[in-house]
């Protein structure tokens, strides 16, 4: 297909795919009718995605894979499981979902990633990455131990997710126990968003080149085992070096060594190869590894020729010419760019560290001029870390560039790696907050809440583009303790100017007889701002101050507080143990009695939607903000006109 064939109407559906209602559909397809059905797929996948946002190349790349796994597997009553689970939309289509793609990630519609609540085919909704094993790990024992021996286990992993250490971890487990069946599916593209890295790499890549070695020894057993007497017997001894051979020629011994039978490689876009292997490894007792090559971005021009990423993830996009069609303003992401480039020029002990996400966290910049001190490792937020440890104890001041949410993740290695032994590393949290449109996995509302148990560590939020700049010299700056700072996603606002500063902490607006303080956590700001406009139309004063480094909580912050009627904190992580917990719990410490009212994420998964409605939906806009506060200051008030008796007595 080239851009040009492109239809405009998005939910038209192709002759043979308005016949596919669930996977019993395809089983029924010749193999012309199932070629045409993949181009009317990614046909239907160009219309929609370009229309809605989403993950187009990966899934481009996984048409013949999905329908061919359709056809070998039952699902539901087989499981099949999407590591990461971007790569499921052809799934979504094939299990009867394909009216949902108009709502593909907006609100009240169809989720991005598997949802449990969306299709009884769809297993796990998590969307961070190499998981996908283990849970088809305890899945297999589970059947296994209550006699489902005749469900399948498929779980379908990427080369760029089998760099994550979860998936070796349970590859271990997987490999070690023979009595029950599991397959494994690689989809290897060679990329995860950027060309796939690390040794695991280089191992798939020897797998892809030495095709010819498999075939080589289907023909000797072919052509041997006619041959009486001798035949079966050179072929054994043939087999029998088999892995010395490859061990020299093709050393895909590794996934055999550690127990796995190898099936492939596959070209992943023949489905009758690719069927033909599944069905090898769906008759095998004990675990199975299919390794099957395909090509991200497959059949849509301006994909395969966009060499930076083949449109992993796209915004809404012209079809015809896969260019954004909105313009996206600067971002957070390129601020941080143009900055850390900045500093690494000044400062050559500073390093970056990206965990597969080099240009959606804006360290290409700095890789592009200093490649040898920008780190891709992988899929592997908490090797990243760790490693990060190391090279502080090296000598080097590492940036750790990750978005928010996948910080979760080496939490650990935060705590134990990095702050137990005070190691100067700086983490950029970017995707900070409520993030939109992918859905509860990838709100970023986590970070400030877990982060404040860690001893020694430092957190800053910055405001807009100068506080930015400014916290991110300040971070680095730190040698003996860890440093984060988080940011939203998307455009970055107009500045905002401080109107003064008291010990560090900026005054964005001061009111006369000010009753409430408000304690503005980063990019909250504008919106807090807008909160203290409308307060003071109904006669309310807020003075707004935006403590820039929010843990620990700076002593001015517990000052100004103290002389307020109320303290309002106002930030976009959950409300749980965030950073108004911790102004209430340095208040009290502080022996301040001035009542505490905290905005934030309420705790609880939140869907998907622009992040403007997410917004909405959980009351941190400035409208239902200023609505709280103004009850709030009018409850104060009438506590004060109408106080409790104080002695009041106890009830039995
Ligand atoms: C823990 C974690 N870190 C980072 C990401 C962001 N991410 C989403 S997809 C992806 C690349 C996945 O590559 P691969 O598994 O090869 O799938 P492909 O898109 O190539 O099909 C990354 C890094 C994630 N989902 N989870």
């Amino acid at each position: 297909m080239t851009g040009r064939e492109v239809p405009s109407d998005v939910g038209r559906l192709g002759r043979v795919l308005e016949q596919i209602h669930g996977p019993r559909d395809l089983r029924r397809l010749d193999h012309d009718e199932l070629a045409a059905l993949a181009a009317e797929i990614r046909d239907f996948l160009v219309r929609s995605v370009s229309k809605t946002g989403g993950h187009l190349g990966p899934n481009l790349g996984a048409v013949e894979l999905t329908l061919a796994l359709h056809r070998v597997f039952d699902s539901p009553h087989d499981r099949i499981l999407w590591d990461t689970g971007h790569q499921a939309y052809v799934h979504k289509i094939v299990t009867g979902r394909a009216g949902g793609f108009e709502g593909l990630r907006q609100k009240g519609g169809m989720s991005g990633y598997p949802s449990q609540a969306e299709s009884d085919h769809d297993v796990i909704e998590n969307s961070h990455a190499s998981t996908a094993l283990s849970y088809a790990d305890g899945l297999a024992k589970a059947f296994q131990l209550r006699g489902q021996t005749d469900r399948h286990v498929v779980a379908v992993v990427g080369d760029g997710s089998l760099t994550g250490g979860m998936a070796w971890e349970a590859i271990n487990n997987i490999a070690a126990d023979h009595s029950r069946r599991l397959v494994i599916v690689v989809n290897d593209n060679e990329r995860s968003y950027a060309p796939t890295i690390g040794g695991l790499a280089h191992h798939l890549a020897t797998l892809r080149t030495t095709r010819g070695y498999e075939r080589f020894l289907e023909w000797g057993k072919r052509v041997l085992g006619r041959t009486p007497v001798v035949g079966q017997p050179v072929f054994e001894a043939l087999h029998g070096v088999k892995k010395g051979i490859k061990d020299i020629v093709a050393p895909q011994g590794m996934f055999e060594d550690l127990g796995l039978k190898y099936v492939g490689p596959v070209d992943g876009h023949d489905i009758e190869a690719v069927e033909h292997a599944l069905s090898r490894a769906k008759g095998y007792p004990g675990p199975v590894l299919v390794h099957c090559i395909t090509r991200k971005g497959l059949g849509y021009k301006p994909a395969e020729d966009d060499t930076a990423d083949n449109f992993h993830g796209i915004g809404v996009i012209d079809p015809e010419t896969g260019q954004p069609l909105a313009s996206a303003g600067t971002s957070w992401t390129s601020v941080f760019a143009d900055e850390v480039v900045e500093i690494a020029r000044e400062r050559p002990d500073v390093v970056g560290i990206t965990a597969a996400m080099q240009i959606p966290v804006g360290l290409d910049k700095f890789a592009a001029e200093f490649p040898e001190r920008v780190f891709d490792v992988g899929i592997a937020e908490q090797h990243a870390t760790t490693s990060a440890a190391g090279l502080a104890m090296g000598g080097m001041h590492p940036v750790v560039a990750v978005y928010a949410t996948f910080l979760n993740r080496a939490f650990d290695q935060v705590l134990m790696d990095v702050a137990l032994h005070r190691c100067g590393v700086t983490f950029c949290l970017d995707r900070a907050g409520v993030t939109g449109p992918d859905g509860a996995s990838h709100h970023g509302m986590w970070d400030m809440a877990f982060l404040q148990v860690v001893p020694g560590l430092r957190l800053a939020a910055p405001r807009d583009t100068v506080t930015m700049r400014a916290l991110l010299r300040e971070a680095v700056a730190v040698d003996d303790a860890p440093t984060v700072l988080r940011y939203p996603t998307g455009a970055v606002c107009a500045d905002v100017v401080a109107v003064d500063t008291v010990d560090g902490v900026d005054v964005l607006r001061r009111a006369e007889d000010a009753d409430v303080l408000l304690v503005s956590v980063g990019a909250m700001a504008e919106t807090s701002l807008e909160v203290a406009e409308r307060c003071a139309q109904q006669g309310i004063g807020v003075t707004v101050v935006d403590p820039r480094w929010v843990k620990p909580v700076p002593d001015a912050v517990v000052r100004l507080a103290a002389a307020h009627r109320c303290v309002v904190t106002v930030e976009d992580g959950v409300r749980a143990g965030g950073v108004g917990s911790a102004v209430a719990q340095a208040l009290r410490d502080a022996k301040v009695s001035t009542p505490l009212r905290d905005f934030g994420v309420p705790l609880r998964f939140l869907d998907h939607g622009k992040r403007a409605e997410v917004m909405s939906e959980i009351g941190l806009t400035a409208q239902q903000i200023a609505r709280d506060i103004v009850e709030t200051v009018a409850s104060l008030e009438a506590a004060v006109e109408n106080p409790a008796p104080s002695d009041a007595a106890p009830s039995d």
